[in-house]
């Protein structure tokens, strides 16, 4: 497997790359229930590896390898560590934050009750990571599948014939496991009885109530005894890279760069931001939908990054220029100047 699946929560999702090629950077573009989770991205958030989105909260890697996170904080999941080492793939629960830290160890932050945050990987080199509600999944390097925390409805109870893996996920009560021949395994509430058994996937995730899974051909799977509206999966969420899923609605986005969304509002298609092209990647919180949007300092869809770019660019500096800012943050300025320059092919 050359990516690290690391799925989501009810809600949380996080992605790496484990290849060696550079991993894609952009910025969050977050729509939604405001009121829940504060779906604002922070100002000073630089270019961005992946995204994680608990229920109400959001935690970021940035590329550098450092680690931001915001919304609520009420049990400290938003308070990332001083002491945090370089990370590659990040993870968040209903009110608990994982980050993986370069050398394949884990740090969890944030609430504890059900011992989501008493990591269990000691002695384990980890490779990648998902959180549900209240509990935390973990693959080591062996593709053994490891998890901790709330075991109400046997989402930490892995089977004992589960055989090697390479991929994790987590929905709010269930965990999920991609086995090495690509089949689907899942237990807790969304078990595996109420999967599709045929399907190859590349990334399981899941929401409050329901489990999706995307196969290896970019098909959107999406099943759970419960789930309705969240499962009626949208007809143009074909040729995917990515899915989530939050309380009552999924998400996903596709080869193309589209974000595409579907089950109950106010998230549904209609609000699907205008600058939600571009992604390539996504994550749900409870009631809002947040991607990764790239950077694309090839403004004139030329082919290469060169002085025309910069021209327009700085046509259009310290304007709102749709165009021209990079990172979507409302102004073209020096970020974006940076980005484009990062990217510079002449
Ligand atoms: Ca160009
Ligand atoms: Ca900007």
């Amino acid at each position: 497997m050359d990516r690290l699946r690391v799925c989501t929560a009810s809600v949380a999702i996080a992605f790496a790359t484990a290849s060696g090629a550079e991993p894609p950077r952009g910025y969050p573009i977050a729509w939604g229930e405001p009121g829940g989770g504060s779906p604002g991205v922070p100002a000073d958030l630089g270019p961005v590896t992946a995204i994680a989105a608990g229920r109400f909260h959001v935690v970021a890697l940035q590329a550098d390898g450092t680690v931001i996170a915001w919304g609520d904080n009420w049990a400290g999941q938003s308070a990332v560590p001083a002491d945090l080492g370089e990370c590659i793939a990040v993870a968040a629960g209903d009110s608990h934050s994982v980050a993986l830290q370069a050398g394949g160890t884990v740090r969890c932050w944030g609430y504890n009750l059900y011992g989501q945050c008493d990591e269990t990987t000691k002695g384990h080199v980890i490779v990648a990571i998902a959180a549900g509600g209240h509990h935390t999944v973990a693959l080591t390097s062996t593709g053994e599948v490891k998890c901790w925390g709330q075991n109400q409805y046997g989402e930490c109870s892995v089977p004992i014939d589960l055989g090697p893996c390479t991929g994790v996920g987590a929905g709010f009560r269930q965990s999920l496991a991609i086995r090495a021949n690509g089949t689907s395994a899942g237990w807790g509430y969304c078990d595996a009885p109420s999967q599709p058994s045929v399907n190859l996937y590349q990334q399981l995730t899941g929401g409050l109530f329901h489990s999706i899974g995307l196969t290896l051909d970019g098909q959107v799977s999406c099943w759970c005894p419960t789930a309705a509206s969240q499962c009626a999966v949208h007809p143009t969420a074909i040729n995917c890279v990515m899915v989530a899923g939050g309380d009552y609605h999924s998400a996903a986005v596709t080869a193309s760069g589209a974000t595409v969304t579907w089950g109950a509002s106010p998230t549904g298609p209609s609000a699907i931001p205008a600058a939600a092209k571009h992604c390539f990647a996504v994550s749900c919180g409870a009631y809002f939908t947040i991607v990764l949007r790239h950077a694309v300092p090839d403004i004139d869809g030329d082919g290469s990054v060169s002085g025309s770019d910069l021209g327009f660019l700085l046509g259009q500096w310290g304007s709102a220029g749709p165009e021209a800012d990079l990172n979507q943050d409302g102004t073209v300025d020096g970020a974006d100047l940076g980005d484009l320059l990062g990217a510079w092919t002449g």
